[in-house]
């Protein structure tokens, strides 16, 4: 049987939650136009459609909001920030943003020209839409095995080393502004990325004088799934980890809504002073004065507090292991999964779970749909919606190899019981599954389509 950790905390606030019948979430679904993020959230009873602010914030968290400090310029939330963020990361300088896709808005404005590729292992939604809207090309560039849902290597999020050099050399590195990770890789599965390669994808694009940025949302689960699967670190702090991965960059951008703890939050942090002015520059612009970033002061003060938190090995024991206990229980009940369980997330495996489905018919909004019908449980999908798109010389549309129902676990939040009634669900709907018909747009907009669209089942 898999095993549940035992939580390194009690729960002291409780916030209640109801599950629907199943002829009410039919009703509900219709109104939504069969996309999950039109349902209200009290008509959800497990919600994992995201661990992106959804995180119980701790007793400390909640008393640093407490001393918040709401003057505009200077105030010391935004020291004790820069404390932790330094400390941390290692980089010279930073701004606070409201969210992680307002880091990457202000990066590439700072970088990106049109024409012009961003190279990473995978990006995810609001990082490709941010440099196609800069008018580049994001390039995905992850190595083979991270392809394949069924393989069990240990650092899937490996960026394809031959395939970045030979890329830059074949664009010109002139070309290439930036190149990044993320890290862990979300779009394939939460995986991690090895140390060994987040140092030679630092080295290749150094090579070629290309500034190297992490998307450094899961930095603290990437540290961790190092610590467990490279025997080389078995024995350093996760922290220490920590440094090292970000000591082989030039800067990052954070959402600190996932590992940071907080309901919202982020930062842009970058070593090149000259960068750092024009940053300033476009925050000041779009977010607010350099001190605050968009955040009250309460905000930065929960996020400094968070990135500690985020750090300490207890919790991402029980973190990783949580979700481990997800994963391993519904390979037991034989439901196909990408495996290993992600850090973050468990991804059901559309392909494989409603193989009657082609990609064009959208198998895993399909999925995502019967799910909440089945047990009122909110996934997100991440595949053909998300991510395909229009070959822009042949005007057809390139679907994405994986296709995915991503089952985000939001931090601190769901007990081992909310975990088996996901289970549950997925049995029965696995059960059915032969059954579950394909789906079609009636709206779908141009950019970060998944947000808006609408469908109807076939
Ligand atoms: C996640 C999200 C947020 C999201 C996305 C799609 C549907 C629902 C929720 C956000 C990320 C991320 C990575 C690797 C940058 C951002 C943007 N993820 N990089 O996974 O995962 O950060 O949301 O704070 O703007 O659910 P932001």
């Amino acid at each position: 049987m898999a095993k549940f950790p035992v939580e390194p905390f009690r729960i002291k606030v409780v916030e209640p939650i109801r599950q629907t019948t199943r002829a009410e979430r039919e009703e509900i679904l219709r109104q939504a136009g069969y996309n999950l993020f039109a349902v209200q959230a009290e008509d959800v009873y497990i919600d994992l459609l995201t661990d992106s602010g959804t995180s119980a914030m701790s007793d400390s968290q909640w008393a640093g909001m407490m001393v918040g400090d709401e003057s505009y310029a200077g105030c010391r939330n935004f020291f004790n920030l820069e404390e932790a963020i330094q400390s941390i990361t290692g980089f010279r300088y930073f701004v606070p943003t409201h969210q992680g896709r307002a880091a990457e808005n202000v990066l590439f404005t700072c970088t990106v020209e049109p024409g012009q590729s961003v190279p990473s292992n995978m990006h995810f939604d609001t990082t490709q839409a941010n440099v196609i809207a800069r008018g580049g090309e994001p390039v995905n560039l992850l190595a083979e095995e991270g392809l394949d849902p069924t393989s069990h290597a240990p650092f899937k999020g490996d960026l394809d080393i031959d395939k970045l050099e030979a890329f830059i050399q074949q664009v010109g590195p002139e070309n290439v502004p930036l190149g990044m990770l993320t890290v862990t890789n979300n779009s394939g599965g939460g995986q991690p990325v090895s140390m060994a390669n987040i140092r030679a994808t630092g080295e290749v694009l150094h090579r070629y004088g290309i500034p190297f940025f992490l998307d450094a949302c899961r930095f603290a689960e990437n540290a961790y799934f190092i610590k467990l699967r490279d025997p080389a670190y078995a024995d350093t702090p996760v922290l220490d980890i920590a440094r090292e991965m970000f000591s082989y960059a030039d800067g990052c951008t954070m959402s600190a809504k996932k590992d940071a703890l907080v309901n919202i939050g982020g930062f842009l942090a970058m070593n090149d002073e000259a960068l750092y002015q024009r940053a300033c520059q476009q925050l000041i612009l779009r977010e607010g004065f350099p001190t605050y970033g968009g955040l009250a002061g309460r905000d930065l003060e929960a996020v400094a507090r968070g990135l500690w938190e985020g750090l300490d090995e207890q919790y991402l024991a029980y973190r990783i292991g949580h979700t481990r206990y997800l994963g391993d229980r519904l390979v037991e009940e034989d439901i196909p999964i990408l495996e290993p369980p992600g850090g973050h997330a468990v991804y059901l495996d559309a392909k494989r779970l409603l193989p009657h489905i082609p990609q064009s018919q959208l198998p895993g909004q399909a999925l995502t749909c019967e799910l909440y019908l089945e047990g009122g449980i909110r996934g997100v999908e991440i595949g053909s919606v998300m991510f395909a798109r229009e070959d822009p010389e042949t005007g057809e549309m390139v679907y994405p190899s994986l296709e995915l129902v991503r089952l985000a676990i939001p931090r601190r939040v769901y007990t081992q019981a909310h975990l088996d009634s996901v289970v549950e669900a997925c049995r029965r709907l696995y059960g059915g599954r032969e059954q579950i018909r394909g789906m079609r747009y009636t709206y779908a907009p141009p950019l970060l389509r998944h947000f808006t669209a609408q469908f109807e089942p076939l």
